[in-house]
Protein backbone atom coordinates (compact mmCIF):
# COMPACT_ATOMS: atom_id res chain seq x y z
CA UNK A 1 0.00 0.00 0.00
CA UNK A 2 0.94 3.64 -0.69
CA UNK A 3 -0.08 4.56 2.89
CA UNK A 4 0.06 2.70 6.30
CA UNK A 5 -2.84 2.64 8.29
CA UNK A 6 -0.70 4.66 10.96
CA UNK A 7 -0.12 7.38 9.07
CA UNK A 8 -3.09 7.79 7.48
CA UNK A 9 -4.42 7.37 11.25
CA UNK A 10 -1.79 10.32 12.13
CA UNK A 11 -3.22 12.34 9.48
CA UNK A 12 -6.72 12.47 10.67
CA UNK A 13 -7.67 15.72 12.21
CA UNK A 14 -9.37 15.32 15.80
CA UNK A 15 -13.02 15.08 15.27
CA UNK A 16 -12.65 14.36 11.31
CA UNK A 17 -15.76 12.07 10.35
CA UNK A 18 -15.15 8.66 9.01
CA UNK A 19 -17.85 6.86 7.47
CA UNK A 20 -20.06 4.57 4.92
CA UNK A 21 -22.70 5.50 2.76
CA UNK A 22 -25.33 3.14 0.67
CA UNK A 23 -29.13 4.23 -0.46
CA UNK A 24 -32.35 2.99 -0.12
CA UNK A 25 -32.82 1.22 -3.31
CA UNK A 26 -29.40 -0.42 -3.78
CA UNK A 27 -29.24 -2.03 -0.60
CA UNK A 28 -33.16 -2.97 0.83
CA UNK A 29 -34.83 -5.19 -1.41
CA UNK A 30 -38.05 -5.80 0.34
CA UNK A 31 -39.81 -3.85 -2.03
CA UNK A 32 -43.49 -4.84 -1.41
CA UNK A 33 -42.75 -5.10 2.78
CA UNK A 34 -44.64 -3.07 4.74
CA UNK A 35 -46.80 -1.61 2.69
CA UNK A 36 -44.26 0.14 0.12
CA UNK A 37 -45.23 1.31 -3.04
CA UNK A 38 -43.49 1.14 -6.08
CA UNK A 39 -40.79 3.45 -7.32
CA UNK A 40 -39.93 4.55 -10.91
CA UNK A 41 -36.98 1.95 -10.34
CA UNK A 42 -39.72 -0.61 -9.96
CA UNK A 43 -41.55 0.26 -12.53
CA UNK A 44 -38.45 0.90 -15.45
CA UNK A 45 -37.05 -2.90 -13.58
CA UNK A 46 -40.35 -4.51 -15.27
CA UNK A 47 -38.87 -4.32 -19.13
CA UNK A 48 -35.59 -6.23 -17.12
CA UNK A 49 -33.18 -5.66 -20.27
CA UNK A 50 -32.66 -1.98 -19.33
CA UNK A 51 -29.68 -3.77 -16.53
CA UNK A 52 -26.44 -5.12 -17.91
CA UNK A 53 -27.33 -8.38 -16.19
CA UNK A 54 -31.03 -8.25 -16.59
CA UNK A 55 -31.02 -7.81 -13.01
CA UNK A 56 -33.94 -6.46 -10.60
CA UNK A 57 -33.57 -5.00 -7.44
CA UNK A 58 -36.50 -6.72 -5.82
CA UNK A 59 -34.19 -8.36 -3.22
CA UNK A 60 -31.38 -5.89 -3.78
CA UNK A 61 -28.78 -7.33 -0.71
CA UNK A 62 -31.66 -8.05 1.74
CA UNK A 63 -30.89 -5.08 3.88
CA UNK A 64 -34.05 -4.37 5.02
CA UNK A 65 -34.68 -8.07 6.79
CA UNK A 66 -30.40 -8.17 7.44
CA UNK A 67 -30.50 -4.97 8.53
CA UNK A 68 -29.45 -4.87 12.25
CA UNK A 69 -26.42 -7.40 10.60
CA UNK A 70 -25.04 -4.62 8.97
CA UNK A 71 -24.88 -1.87 11.43
CA UNK A 72 -23.78 -4.39 13.80
CA UNK A 73 -20.56 -4.98 10.49
CA UNK A 74 -20.00 -0.65 11.05
CA UNK A 75 -19.62 -0.77 14.38
CA UNK A 76 -16.80 -3.77 14.21
CA UNK A 77 -15.19 -1.70 11.49
CA UNK A 78 -15.32 1.32 14.30
CA UNK A 79 -16.86 3.91 11.53
CA UNK A 80 -18.01 7.05 13.37
CA UNK A 81 -21.43 7.77 11.09
CA UNK A 82 -23.28 5.80 8.73
CA UNK A 83 -25.20 7.82 5.43
CA UNK A 84 -28.24 6.57 4.57
CA UNK A 85 -30.64 7.27 2.21
CA UNK A 86 -35.14 7.00 3.36
CA UNK A 87 -37.12 5.32 0.10
CA UNK A 88 -40.19 8.02 -0.32
CA UNK A 89 -42.24 5.07 -1.31
CA UNK A 90 -42.36 3.58 1.68
CA UNK A 91 -43.65 6.53 3.57
CA UNK A 92 -45.71 7.72 0.71
CA UNK A 93 -46.98 4.66 -1.12
CA UNK A 94 -49.92 5.95 -2.98
CA UNK A 95 -51.26 9.33 -3.40
CA UNK A 96 -52.52 9.53 0.04
CA UNK A 97 -51.81 12.20 2.35
CA UNK A 98 -50.80 9.95 5.31
CA UNK A 99 -47.64 8.66 6.07
CA UNK A 100 -47.10 4.64 6.24
CA UNK A 101 -46.09 3.81 9.45
CA UNK A 102 -44.94 0.90 9.34
CA UNK A 103 -42.52 2.29 6.76
CA UNK A 104 -41.66 5.14 9.15
CA UNK A 105 -40.98 2.37 12.03
CA UNK A 106 -38.11 0.51 9.66
CA UNK A 107 -36.20 3.66 10.17
CA UNK A 108 -36.69 4.44 13.74
CA UNK A 109 -35.12 0.32 13.70
CA UNK A 110 -32.17 1.66 11.88
CA UNK A 111 -32.08 4.26 13.81
CA UNK A 112 -31.96 2.57 17.17
CA UNK A 113 -28.93 -0.10 16.06
CA UNK A 114 -26.85 3.05 14.93
CA UNK A 115 -27.17 4.33 18.26
CA UNK A 116 -26.49 1.23 19.93
CA UNK A 117 -23.10 0.80 17.88
CA UNK A 118 -22.42 4.38 18.63
CA UNK A 119 -22.87 4.72 14.55
CA UNK A 120 -23.64 8.59 13.95
CA UNK A 121 -26.50 9.28 11.37
CA UNK A 122 -26.67 11.01 8.49
CA UNK A 123 -29.95 10.88 6.33
CA UNK A 124 -30.67 11.61 3.24
CA UNK A 125 -34.78 12.03 2.08
CA UNK A 126 -34.02 11.49 -1.21
CA UNK A 127 -31.71 9.06 -3.50
CA UNK A 128 -33.35 8.44 -6.63
CA UNK A 129 -36.50 6.15 -5.70
CA UNK A 130 -39.22 8.41 -6.75
CA UNK A 131 -43.04 7.42 -6.09
CA UNK A 132 -44.73 5.88 -8.83
CA UNK A 133 -47.79 8.04 -8.20
CA UNK A 134 -45.57 11.33 -8.36
CA UNK A 135 -44.34 9.94 -11.83
CA UNK A 136 -47.52 9.46 -13.16
CA UNK A 137 -48.34 12.93 -12.55
CA UNK A 138 -45.05 14.44 -13.94
CA UNK A 139 -42.27 13.17 -11.70
CA UNK A 140 -39.80 16.35 -11.65
CA UNK A 141 -40.67 17.75 -14.68
CA UNK A 142 -43.78 18.99 -12.77
CA UNK A 143 -43.03 21.73 -10.05
CA UNK A 144 -45.60 20.30 -7.97
CA UNK A 145 -43.19 17.34 -6.98
CA UNK A 146 -41.02 20.11 -5.28
CA UNK A 147 -43.80 20.79 -3.14
CA UNK A 148 -44.18 17.15 -2.40
CA UNK A 149 -41.02 16.58 -1.68
CA UNK A 150 -40.96 19.19 1.00
CA UNK A 151 -44.29 17.92 2.65
CA UNK A 152 -42.21 14.54 2.95
CA UNK A 153 -39.14 15.63 4.35
CA UNK A 154 -41.64 17.71 7.25
CA UNK A 155 -42.86 14.39 7.65
CA UNK A 156 -39.46 12.84 8.21
CA UNK A 157 -38.48 15.99 10.51
CA UNK A 158 -41.31 15.09 12.84
CA UNK A 159 -40.44 11.54 12.72
CA UNK A 160 -36.47 11.83 13.13
CA UNK A 161 -35.27 15.56 13.77
CA UNK A 162 -34.47 14.50 17.24
CA UNK A 163 -31.88 11.54 16.15
CA UNK A 164 -30.24 12.42 13.07
CA UNK A 165 -27.06 13.86 12.91
CA UNK A 166 -27.24 15.44 9.69
CA UNK A 167 -29.74 16.04 6.84
CA UNK A 168 -28.88 15.36 3.46
CA UNK A 169 -31.68 16.72 1.24
CA UNK A 170 -31.34 14.91 -2.38
CA UNK A 171 -28.38 13.21 -3.69
CA UNK A 172 -27.16 14.49 -7.16
CA UNK A 173 -29.65 16.14 -8.68
CA UNK A 174 -27.82 16.35 -11.28
CA UNK A 175 -27.56 12.54 -12.12
CA UNK A 176 -31.07 12.50 -11.56
CA UNK A 177 -31.97 15.11 -14.19
CA UNK A 178 -29.38 13.98 -16.39
CA UNK A 179 -29.34 10.26 -16.65
CA UNK A 180 -33.65 10.32 -15.62
CA UNK A 181 -34.95 13.24 -17.79
CA UNK A 182 -32.45 13.69 -20.31
CA UNK A 183 -31.77 10.07 -21.08
CA UNK A 184 -32.63 6.46 -20.92
CA UNK A 185 -29.77 5.70 -18.81
CA UNK A 186 -32.06 5.62 -15.36
CA UNK A 187 -35.41 5.70 -14.45
CA UNK A 188 -37.66 7.21 -15.10
CA UNK A 189 -35.31 6.87 -19.01
CA UNK A 190 -37.95 10.30 -19.82
CA UNK A 191 -34.85 11.52 -22.47
CA UNK A 192 -36.37 14.61 -22.68
CA UNK A 193 -33.14 16.40 -23.76
CA UNK A 194 -32.67 20.09 -22.67
CA UNK A 195 -35.80 19.66 -21.04
CA UNK A 196 -34.03 18.06 -18.40
CA UNK A 197 -33.05 21.38 -17.61
CA UNK A 198 -36.86 21.58 -15.66
CA UNK A 199 -36.46 18.41 -13.97
CA UNK A 200 -33.06 19.80 -12.58
CA UNK A 201 -34.42 23.14 -11.95
CA UNK A 202 -37.47 21.19 -9.59
CA UNK A 203 -35.22 19.13 -8.23
CA UNK A 204 -33.35 22.04 -6.55
CA UNK A 205 -36.32 23.74 -5.69
CA UNK A 206 -37.26 20.85 -3.80
CA UNK A 207 -33.77 20.87 -2.14
CA UNK A 208 -34.54 24.52 -0.54
CA UNK A 209 -38.36 24.19 0.18
CA UNK A 210 -37.25 21.10 1.96
CA UNK A 211 -34.69 22.95 3.96
CA UNK A 212 -37.13 25.49 4.60
CA UNK A 213 -39.62 22.26 5.97
CA UNK A 214 -36.76 20.66 8.06
CA UNK A 215 -35.88 24.10 9.40
CA UNK A 216 -39.59 25.09 10.00
CA UNK A 217 -39.86 21.76 12.38
CA UNK A 218 -36.97 22.44 14.43
CA UNK A 219 -34.91 19.66 13.62
CA UNK A 220 -32.01 19.46 15.57
CA UNK A 221 -28.85 18.13 13.03
CA UNK A 222 -27.47 19.84 10.67
CA UNK A 223 -28.73 20.57 6.88
CA UNK A 224 -26.69 19.85 3.72
CA UNK A 225 -27.52 18.04 0.34
CA UNK A 226 -24.85 16.22 -1.73
CA UNK A 227 -24.06 17.00 -5.36
CA UNK A 228 -21.39 14.88 -7.65
CA UNK A 229 -18.09 17.02 -9.24
CA UNK A 230 -16.31 15.79 -11.18
CA UNK A 231 -13.73 19.09 -12.14
CA UNK A 232 -13.68 19.13 -16.18
CA UNK A 233 -9.98 20.00 -17.39
CA UNK A 234 -8.74 20.75 -21.03
CA UNK A 235 -7.25 17.41 -22.67
CA UNK A 236 -4.53 19.87 -24.20
CA UNK A 237 -4.32 23.10 -21.76
CA UNK A 238 -2.46 25.08 -23.96
CA UNK A 239 -5.54 24.85 -26.92
CA UNK A 240 -8.18 27.83 -26.41
CA UNK A 241 -10.50 25.67 -28.07
CA UNK A 242 -10.08 22.78 -25.27
CA UNK A 243 -10.30 24.95 -22.77
CA UNK A 244 -13.65 26.00 -23.84
CA UNK A 245 -15.08 23.09 -24.06
CA UNK A 246 -13.79 22.03 -20.50
CA UNK A 247 -15.32 25.23 -19.32
CA UNK A 248 -18.74 24.43 -20.98
CA UNK A 249 -18.53 20.72 -19.27
CA UNK A 250 -17.64 22.79 -15.89
CA UNK A 251 -20.76 24.60 -16.27
CA UNK A 252 -23.07 22.11 -17.57
CA UNK A 253 -22.43 19.63 -14.43
CA UNK A 254 -20.67 21.25 -11.02
CA UNK A 255 -21.51 24.73 -11.74
CA UNK A 256 -25.37 24.10 -12.97
CA UNK A 257 -26.05 22.55 -9.28
CA UNK A 258 -23.92 24.02 -7.16
CA UNK A 259 -23.97 27.95 -8.31
CA UNK A 260 -27.64 28.38 -7.35
CA UNK A 261 -27.34 26.49 -4.08
CA UNK A 262 -24.48 28.21 -2.94
CA UNK A 263 -24.50 31.46 -4.98
CA UNK A 264 -28.74 31.97 -5.57
CA UNK A 265 -27.92 32.32 -9.40
CA UNK A 266 -27.64 30.05 -12.31
CA UNK A 267 -24.69 30.39 -15.13
CA UNK A 268 -25.64 32.69 -17.60
CA UNK A 269 -26.01 29.94 -20.13
CA UNK A 270 -28.81 28.59 -18.41
CA UNK A 271 -31.29 31.10 -18.70
CA UNK A 272 -31.16 30.75 -22.64
CA UNK A 273 -31.32 26.82 -22.02
CA UNK A 274 -34.64 27.03 -19.91
CA UNK A 275 -36.58 29.19 -22.55
CA UNK A 276 -35.65 26.10 -24.62
CA UNK A 277 -36.24 23.60 -22.25
CA UNK A 278 -39.97 25.93 -21.38
CA UNK A 279 -38.72 25.93 -18.11
CA UNK A 280 -40.16 29.41 -15.80
CA UNK A 281 -37.91 30.36 -13.51
CA UNK A 282 -39.50 32.16 -11.19
CA UNK A 283 -39.29 35.21 -8.72
CA UNK A 284 -37.87 33.98 -5.67
CA UNK A 285 -36.83 30.54 -6.73
CA UNK A 286 -33.22 30.87 -6.21
CA UNK A 287 -33.57 32.43 -3.34
CA UNK A 288 -35.40 29.30 -2.26
CA UNK A 289 -32.89 27.00 -3.28
CA UNK A 290 -29.99 29.43 -1.82
CA UNK A 291 -31.27 28.66 1.64
CA UNK A 292 -28.16 28.60 3.90
CA UNK A 293 -26.78 25.17 4.79
CA UNK A 294 -24.65 23.95 7.71
CA UNK A 295 -22.69 22.03 5.27
CA UNK A 296 -22.25 20.92 1.40
CA UNK A 297 -21.75 17.25 0.43
CA UNK A 298 -19.29 16.45 -1.94
CA UNK A 299 -19.35 13.38 -3.82
CA UNK A 300 -16.13 12.51 -5.42
CA UNK A 301 -15.31 9.84 -7.74
CA UNK A 302 -13.04 11.33 -10.78
CA UNK A 303 -12.41 13.98 -13.50
CA UNK A 304 -13.44 15.01 -16.95
CA UNK A 305 -10.78 15.35 -19.65
CA UNK A 306 -12.21 17.85 -22.31
CA UNK A 307 -11.58 18.36 -25.58
CA UNK A 308 -13.14 20.82 -28.64
CA UNK A 309 -13.82 18.88 -31.86
CA UNK A 310 -16.22 15.45 -32.06
CA UNK A 311 -13.87 12.26 -30.85
CA UNK A 312 -13.92 8.58 -31.39
CA UNK A 313 -14.42 8.31 -27.66
CA UNK A 314 -17.94 7.86 -27.64
CA UNK A 315 -21.18 9.45 -26.60
CA UNK A 316 -21.15 12.51 -24.29
CA UNK A 317 -21.74 11.55 -20.56
CA UNK A 318 -25.80 11.89 -20.61
CA UNK A 319 -25.64 14.07 -17.59
CA UNK A 320 -25.31 17.13 -19.91
CA UNK A 321 -28.49 18.88 -20.07
CA UNK A 322 -26.98 22.11 -21.65
CA UNK A 323 -27.37 22.36 -25.01
CA UNK A 324 -23.69 22.82 -25.58
CA UNK A 325 -23.38 18.99 -26.56
CA UNK A 326 -26.43 16.44 -26.98
CA UNK A 327 -26.47 15.36 -30.55
CA UNK A 328 -25.54 18.65 -32.71
CA UNK A 329 -26.41 18.30 -36.69
CA UNK A 330 -25.38 14.86 -37.95
CA UNK A 331 -25.02 13.52 -34.37
CA UNK A 332 -21.56 14.53 -33.69
CA UNK A 333 -21.08 16.67 -30.49
CA UNK A 334 -18.64 19.71 -30.76
CA UNK A 335 -16.93 18.41 -28.09
CA UNK A 336 -16.46 14.84 -26.22
CA UNK A 337 -14.75 13.58 -23.50
CA UNK A 338 -11.39 11.95 -23.56
CA UNK A 339 -9.54 9.16 -21.59
CA UNK A 340 -7.10 10.42 -18.85
CA UNK A 341 -4.11 9.02 -19.55
CA UNK A 342 -1.84 7.34 -17.55
CA UNK A 343 -3.58 5.96 -14.63
CA UNK A 344 -4.75 3.19 -12.92
CA UNK A 345 -9.02 2.77 -14.06
CA UNK A 346 -11.69 1.17 -11.51
CA UNK A 347 -14.01 -1.71 -13.20
CA UNK A 348 -16.26 1.07 -14.52
CA UNK A 349 -12.83 2.31 -16.81
CA UNK A 350 -13.16 5.44 -14.73
CA UNK A 351 -9.58 7.07 -14.02
CA UNK A 352 -8.02 6.78 -10.45
CA UNK A 353 -7.02 10.34 -9.83
CA UNK A 354 -6.54 11.54 -5.88
CA UNK A 355 -5.15 14.43 -6.26
CA UNK A 356 -7.97 15.96 -8.45
CA UNK A 357 -10.03 15.95 -5.00
CA UNK A 358 -7.70 18.78 -4.00
CA UNK A 359 -8.36 20.66 -6.93
CA UNK A 360 -11.92 20.42 -6.94
CA UNK A 361 -11.74 21.67 -3.09
CA UNK A 362 -9.33 24.13 -3.89
CA UNK A 363 -12.09 25.37 -6.91
CA UNK A 364 -14.62 25.30 -4.75
CA UNK A 365 -13.54 27.65 -2.24
CA UNK A 366 -12.17 30.14 -5.05
CA UNK A 367 -15.88 29.96 -6.37
CA UNK A 368 -17.38 29.87 -3.56
CA UNK A 369 -16.79 32.65 -0.77
CA UNK A 370 -19.54 31.56 1.74
CA UNK A 371 -18.85 27.60 1.70
CA UNK A 372 -20.45 26.17 4.39
CA UNK A 373 -18.17 23.11 6.01
CA UNK A 374 -17.50 20.23 3.73
CA UNK A 375 -18.41 16.26 4.11
CA UNK A 376 -16.98 14.34 0.97
CA UNK A 377 -20.38 12.14 1.36
CA UNK A 378 -19.64 9.71 -1.46
CA UNK A 379 -16.07 8.12 -2.80
CA UNK A 380 -15.00 4.67 -3.70
CA UNK A 381 -14.32 2.42 -6.71
CA UNK A 382 -15.66 -0.60 -8.45
CA UNK A 383 -12.90 -3.54 -8.80
CA UNK A 384 -13.35 -7.07 -10.38
CA UNK A 385 -12.63 -8.89 -7.60
CA UNK A 386 -13.92 -12.66 -6.12
CA UNK A 387 -13.58 -13.85 -3.30
CA UNK A 388 -10.20 -16.84 -2.61
CA UNK A 389 -8.97 -18.15 0.18
CA UNK A 390 -5.53 -16.25 2.11
CA UNK A 391 -2.80 -18.00 1.38
CA UNK A 392 -1.15 -17.70 4.55
CA UNK A 393 -4.48 -18.04 6.69
CA UNK A 394 -6.78 -20.14 3.96
CA UNK A 395 -9.44 -17.84 4.83
CA UNK A 396 -11.40 -16.55 2.33
CA UNK A 397 -11.30 -13.38 1.72
CA UNK A 398 -11.72 -10.56 -1.02
CA UNK A 399 -8.31 -9.30 -1.64
CA UNK A 400 -9.24 -5.41 -3.02
CA UNK A 401 -6.01 -4.25 -1.99
CA UNK A 402 -6.70 -1.46 -4.81
CA UNK A 403 -9.71 -0.23 -2.94
CA UNK A 404 -7.77 0.60 0.35
CA UNK A 405 -5.40 2.15 -2.09
CA UNK A 406 -8.26 4.30 -3.95
CA UNK A 407 -9.31 5.13 -0.34
CA UNK A 408 -6.31 6.21 1.61
CA UNK A 409 -4.97 7.99 -1.65
CA UNK A 410 -8.23 10.09 -1.39
CA UNK A 411 -8.32 10.53 1.93
CA UNK A 412 -4.64 11.57 1.95
CA UNK A 413 -4.69 14.16 -0.75
CA UNK A 414 -7.59 15.76 0.60
CA UNK A 415 -6.45 16.37 4.29
CA UNK A 416 -3.25 17.38 2.69
CA UNK A 417 -4.84 19.59 0.37
CA UNK A 418 -7.25 21.30 3.32
CA UNK A 419 -4.02 21.10 5.59
CA UNK A 420 -1.68 23.64 6.52
CA UNK A 421 0.40 25.08 3.13
CA UNK A 422 -2.39 23.00 1.01
CA UNK A 423 -3.59 24.43 -1.79
CA UNK A 424 -7.35 24.10 -0.98
CA UNK A 425 -6.13 25.43 3.05
CA UNK A 426 -9.15 26.90 4.08
CA UNK A 427 -11.83 24.67 3.35
CA UNK A 428 -13.39 22.85 6.61
CA UNK A 429 -13.17 19.50 5.46
CA UNK A 430 -15.28 18.01 8.13
CA UNK A 431 -15.25 14.26 7.12
CA UNK A 432 -15.41 11.22 3.92
CA UNK A 433 -18.15 8.83 3.79
CA UNK A 434 -16.62 5.33 1.85
CA UNK A 435 -19.05 4.36 -1.28
CA UNK A 436 -20.23 1.81 -0.20
CA UNK A 437 -19.89 -0.44 3.03
CA UNK A 438 -21.44 -3.46 0.86
CA UNK A 439 -21.68 -4.58 -1.86
CA UNK A 440 -24.68 -4.07 -3.73
CA UNK A 441 -27.17 -3.06 -6.85
CA UNK A 442 -25.62 -0.69 -8.94
CA UNK A 443 -28.24 1.05 -11.52
CA UNK A 444 -27.72 0.39 -14.72
CA UNK A 445 -24.93 -1.99 -14.09
CA UNK A 446 -26.75 -4.39 -11.95
CA UNK A 447 -24.84 -6.67 -9.62
CA UNK A 448 -21.64 -6.10 -12.14
CA UNK A 449 -19.69 -3.09 -10.28
CA UNK A 450 -18.84 -4.05 -6.83
CA UNK A 451 -17.75 -1.06 -4.54
CA UNK A 452 -18.27 -2.30 -1.15
CA UNK A 453 -15.69 -2.92 1.89
CA UNK A 454 -18.17 -6.08 2.72
CA UNK A 455 -18.70 -8.64 -0.27
CA UNK A 456 -22.01 -9.84 -0.92
CA UNK A 457 -22.57 -13.51 -1.79
CA UNK A 458 -25.82 -12.86 -3.78
CA UNK A 459 -26.92 -17.04 -3.54
CA UNK A 460 -26.58 -16.88 0.07
CA UNK A 461 -26.67 -13.15 0.65
CA UNK A 462 -23.70 -14.23 3.21
CA UNK A 463 -21.47 -10.91 4.37
CA UNK A 464 -17.77 -10.99 4.15
CA UNK A 465 -15.66 -8.51 5.30
CA UNK A 466 -12.84 -7.58 2.41
CA UNK A 467 -9.24 -6.65 2.68
CA UNK A 468 -10.32 -3.15 2.58
CA UNK A 469 -12.50 -2.95 5.71
CA UNK A 470 -9.32 -4.72 7.72
CA UNK A 471 -7.16 -1.98 6.44
CA UNK A 472 -9.98 0.52 7.21
CA UNK A 473 -10.67 -0.81 10.92
CA UNK A 474 -6.76 -0.36 11.47
CA UNK A 475 -6.53 2.76 10.46
CA UNK A 476 -9.28 3.73 12.71
CA UNK A 477 -8.03 1.67 15.53
CA UNK A 478 -4.68 3.39 15.84
CA UNK A 479 -6.60 6.98 15.28
CA UNK A 480 -8.22 5.62 18.60
CA UNK A 481 -5.67 5.03 20.50
CA UNK A 482 -3.89 8.28 19.69
CA UNK A 483 -6.72 9.88 20.99
CA UNK A 484 -7.01 8.46 23.98
CA UNK A 485 -3.49 7.67 25.42
CA UNK A 486 -4.63 6.27 28.54
CA UNK A 487 -6.09 3.66 27.12
CA UNK A 488 -3.81 2.77 24.81
CA UNK A 489 -1.09 2.43 27.63
CA UNK A 490 -3.75 0.16 28.55
CA UNK A 491 -4.70 -2.24 25.78
CA UNK A 492 -0.69 -2.43 24.56
CA UNK A 493 -0.11 -3.94 28.32
CA UNK A 494 -3.03 -6.00 27.85
CA UNK A 495 -1.66 -7.64 24.54
C1 LIG B 1 -23.07 7.89 -7.38
N1 LIG B 1 -19.59 11.03 -11.85
O1 LIG B 1 -23.33 8.28 -8.71
C2 LIG B 1 -24.39 7.54 -6.71
O2 LIG B 1 -24.74 8.50 -5.73
C3 LIG B 1 -24.47 6.16 -6.12
O3 LIG B 1 -25.81 5.77 -5.94
C4 LIG B 1 -23.73 5.19 -7.01
O4 LIG B 1 -23.90 3.85 -6.61
C5 LIG B 1 -22.27 5.59 -6.98
O5 LIG B 1 -22.09 6.91 -7.40
C6 LIG B 1 -21.38 4.69 -7.84
O6 LIG B 1 -21.72 4.78 -9.18
C7 LIG B 1 -22.35 8.91 -9.50
O7 LIG B 1 -19.95 11.74 -12.80
C8 LIG B 1 -22.77 9.83 -10.45
O8 LIG B 1 -18.35 11.00 -11.53
C9 LIG B 1 -21.88 10.53 -11.22
C10 LIG B 1 -20.52 10.30 -11.08
C11 LIG B 1 -20.07 9.38 -10.15
C12 LIG B 1 -20.99 8.68 -9.37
Amino acid sequence: LSISARVLADKLPAGFVVGAATSSYQVEGAVHADGRGPSVWDTWLRDRSVTVDRSTADDAVDHYRRMPQDVALMGELGLDAYRFSVAWPRIFPDGGSRPNRRGLDFYHRLLDELEQHGLAPMLTAFHWDTPQHLEDDGGWMSRDTALRFADYAAVLGREYGERVRWWCTINEPATVAGNGYGSELHAPARNAGVGALRAAHHLLLGHGLSVQALRAEGVRGAIGMSNVHSPAEPANPDSVLDRAAAEVIETATNRLFADPVLLGTYPTAVHAAARVAGLKIRDGDLETISQPLDFYGLNYYMPTLVAAGSGDDGPLPASLVLPSGGDAEGGRSPLHIVEWPDVRRTAYGWPVVPDHLGVMLARMRDRYPDLPPVYITEGGASFDESPGPDPETGVVQVHDTRRAEYLGDHLTAALDAVGPGGHAEGVDLRGYFVWTLMDNWEWAAGYRQTFGLVHVDRATMARTPKASYHWLRKVLQHRRRQETPAKSTAAGAAT
